[in-house]
């Protein structure tokens, strides 16, 4: 059996965390004036929190210094963490730990790799931390995805090569990090969005532990 990297997404694919960032970015676009509404929220899964606020203010047509865009990514990240305060092990996606401990037993490379600076606080709260071998988060990186220096680092820091790595993703920019990366690119979410992925899954209920045994090799 060969060991390959299991790298995760954690927003959206471990984590339904993505309800707390559109409420706290509703505050902030509220407070401006500026309509900000589900459908604006998926441009921006997977983005980090400074290109987050850009875009919120480029629907709102709003100009602004840094002095205060500062501010506001403080308040942003302020509010986002008091809905964390509450969270516990109920909030792992269905189907996930599942596929953790079998990654686990047949003795796997998992790594998660997170454009979220608040990463490692989330998995220690929802009890998954001791799964992962590697933690790459928006700590870690300077370019964002698509960008694939997310995953490499991963891979590179499991010293595995990035052939035999798989990641999971909800975003349409991750799985294009993905693919960029050459690695193999698992949807996690609607088909009509992450077409370009390898293979898409609804949530992780639907993968069965031969599509993981298959992927092992
Ligand atoms: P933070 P992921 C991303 O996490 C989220 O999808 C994105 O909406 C968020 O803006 C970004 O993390 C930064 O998060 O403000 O906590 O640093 O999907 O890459 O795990
Ligand atoms: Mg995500």
């Amino acid at each position: 059996m060969s060991k390959k990297a299991f790298i995760f997404d954690l927003d959206g694919v471990i984590v339904d965390t993505a309800k707390y960032h559109f409420l706290a970015w509703q505050k902030i676009a509220k407070s401006l004036n500026i309509n900000f509404t589900h459908e604006d929220n998926e441009l921006l899964k997977g983005v980090s929190r400074v290109r987050s606020l850009d875009i919120i203010l480029g629907l709102g047509n709003v100009q602004a210094t840094q002095e205060q865009k500062d501010q506001w990514l403080i308040q942003k990240n302020e509010d986002y963490l008091s809905y964390l305060v509450d969270m516990d092990e109920s909030e792992v996606l269905p189907g996930v730990l599942k596929i953790l401990k079998l990654l686990k037993d047949k003795n796997q490379g998992i790594a998660l790799g997170s454009a979220s600076k608040n990463a490692r606080p989330i998995l220690e709260k929802t009890g998954v931390l001791s799964y992962f071998d590697v933690i790459v988060d928006g700590n870690d990186v300077s370019n964002a995805k698509p960008d694939p220096e997310v995953f490499l680092k991963a891979a590179q820091l499991l010293n595995i090569d990035p052939k035999n790595s798989i990641v999971f993703e909800d975003s349409v920019a991750g799985i294009q990090a993905a693919n960029i990366a050459e690695m193999v690119s698992v949807g996690i979410g609607e088909e009509t969005i992450l077409h370009e992925a390898d293979h898409i899954f609804k949530d992780f209920t639907q993968i069965e532990t031969s599509f993981i045994e298959e992927l092992i090799g």
